[in-house]
């Protein structure tokens, strides 16, 4: 059992008010909040030994540099991955996507095809167009169904021998959809296609395993599991990394410089052009020792109990509607008849609860359902049923003055 007070305790701005009101943050899914040991692993960085890395004979460049290296292996055990430097630390999962989706744009050929996820966000889509037009390769998409899943079925049939890559994240930011990613994987690979999962909605409530998912390239956000925003992690399995050309030209990814040839480092610099997010990466790691203190079987528990108690309040609200029903996180997004989510949302903010609304930068999900957008509440571990309580309460509040 979690002590809730003592883990609330840990967020200082679970104490802030706003409008007048203390502050409800459902909104989880866009970024999480930070404990206290983050924000202060952030302040004794700058305080005590901030400095460039990997360039410097001094102190405080070899402490940063350390620490740096010590986060990147916290990431790698974290993640499961085999080695430190299969984790490329980027500025986040947009970014980790476009090293993988700018890499393919110089290997792939017109004719060859990609499949995608119906349930993408906008960052897991937009890339492999881009890709797609340059090199003339074909996008495809796994379709979904009404309650929020992948047609697997459907799936089977897209793929064939011209299959080179297949993205799909590992839960939907939109629904709270977990999908069944390590099926994905074995049939993906059975046509001899690489597999990028987009774990950015997964890393703060399920703990992956890239070795035991045999997975080609596992994206995600420190933001989203209590660390910092600006920074994030490519995994790719070394001989994947080492076949894609650099992303980006600069400082600390090259071997050797001359006007007329230069050649690259190795991993992971190859992809790590430019003086980095060098606090970021550190927080990072902090961040990832802070919730296994917690324990992420602790953190689903919890955030189960009170995914299954919202959803049983919500419904009761005549005329609300969830969109996603299958197995998922706790993310709950739903509109009330006759009313723009956008209206909800707002009178929630003035009575001090944060909530997403609008498409999520996951457009074809509402094109699906043939709706502007959704309330989205995405719930953590540090929320209470307190919290929820009065979130319907609001809600009911919100229906009346809208009808
Ligand atoms: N989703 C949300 O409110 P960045 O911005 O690079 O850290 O993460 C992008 C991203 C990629 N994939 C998924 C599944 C995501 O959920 C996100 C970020 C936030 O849902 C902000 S749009």
């Amino acid at each position: 059992m979690l002590d809730i007070n003592k883990i609330r305790a840990d967020f200082p701005i679970l104490k802030r008010q706003v409008h007048g009101k203390p502050l409800i943050y459902f909104d989880n899914g866009a970024t999480s909040q930070t404990p206290q040991i983050v924000i202060d692993t952030i302040v004794d960085y700058y305080t005590n030994y901030n400095a460039n890395i990997h360039r410097g004979v001094h102190t405080l460049s070899q402490e940063a540099t350390d620490k740096y290296e010590e986060a990147r292996i916290k990431i790698q055990q974290h993640f499961n991955a085999k080695h430190a430097y299969e984790i490329i630390l980027t500025a986040g999962t947009t970014e980790s996507v476009n090293i993988v989706s700018s890499g393919f744009s110089s290997l792939l050929k017109e004719g060859d095809e990609i499949i995608v996820s119906a349930l993408e966000h906008h960052s897991n889509i937009v890339p492999w167009q881009m890709m797609c037009e340059k090199t003339g390769a074909v996008l495809r998409v796994i379709p979904m169904d009404e309650d929020g899943s992948l047609r697997l079925d459907l799936f089977d049939e897209l793929l064939n021998n011209k299959t080179k890559l297949v993205f799909c994240n590992h839960v939907s930011n939109a629904l709270g959809t977990i999908n069944p990613i390590e099926a994905i994987i074995h049939r993906a690979h059975k046509f001899g296609a690489y597999v990028l999962i987009d774990g950015a909605q997964a890393c703060p409530h399920i703990k992956a395993d890239v070795q035991e998912l045999d997975v080609d390239f596992y994206v995600a956000s420190a933001h989203k599991m209590c660390g910092p925003t600006g920074v994030g992690f490519l995994y790719g399995k070394k001989e994947l990394l080492e076949m894609l050309p650099p992303y980006q030209g600069g400082g600390e990814m090259i071997d050797t410089v001359t006007f007329e040839k230069t050649t690259y480092a190795g991993l992971p610099h190859k992809f790590e052009a430019g003086t980095p997010n060098i606090c970021g990466g550190i927080a990072f790691g902090a961040a990832i020792d802070y919730m296994n203190a917690i324990g992420f079987k602790n953190i689903q528990d919890r955030e189960n109990e009170l995914l299954r108690y919202a959803t049983e309040k919500l419904l009761n609200i005549d005329g609300l509607k969830i969109y996603g029903t299958t197995h998922k996180t706790s993310v709950i997004s739903f509109n009330i008849e006759n009313i723009h989510p956008y209206d909800i949302g707002s009178i929630l903010d003035k009575l001090g609860i944060a909530v997403r609304t609008g498409h999520h930068c996951a457009q074809p999900i509402m094109d699906f359902y043939n709706i502007p957008g959704t309330v989205r509440a995405s719930l953590s571990f540090y929320n209470t049923k307190e919290e929820i309580d009065f979130l319907i309460e609001s809600i009911q509040k919100a229906k009346m003055m809208l009808s």
